[in-house]
């Protein structure tokens, strides 16, 4: 290997390395705690999404404790439940306005079907206040957005 060719390839290593971390970041932490662990106790909270609002609109869970949500979808449209920080579910939002058949696989959000109803376990190993949105375009702006209060 030529000198000019072994700096060619550190500098694109160099180059694609901050890239590379950053979607490692992206997966391995987030905002409102760790997904959980199904195989442990937990308690369970029930949600029900509709056109425009959940039910409840407001929770309150203790720090470290791990909650089974099981989210139901009753209204007839598609609806989310993407549980985040403000900050983080805004920059989501303005991501799903510009892709809005865009695929969710993380375990802090579902997207659910009319009728269905899925699950999350979410341990809330953080203390602050979390919220729980609908990212499909509009559909926060018409209110669909519940708290999460961690004590
Ligand atoms: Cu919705």
């Amino acid at each position: 290997m030529s000198n000019l060719t072994k700096l060619a390839l550190a500098l694109a290593l160099t180059a694609a390395a901050p890239a590379m971390a950053h979607d490692h970041g992206q997966h391995s932490s987030y905002s409102a705690g760790e997904p959980g662990d199904p195989t442990k106790p937990s308690r369970t909270i029930e949600i029900e999404m509709s056109e425009m609002t959940y039910e409840p609109i407001r929770i309150e869970v203790k720090r470290g404790e791990q909650i089974r949500f099981i989210i139901r979808n009753a209204g007839r449209e598609d609806h989310e439940f993407q549980l985040a920080t403000t900050k983080e579910n805004l920059k989501h939002g303005a991501v799903m306005r510009k892709h809005p058949h865009m695929e969710h696989d993380e375990p802090n959000g579902v997207r659910v079907a009319p009728k269905k109803t899925a699950e999350i376990v979410w341990k809330f190993t953080k203390p602050g206040t979390f919220e729980y949105s609908c990212l499909i375009p509009d559909h926060r702006e018409y209110g669909m957005t519940g708290h999460v209060t961690v004590k």
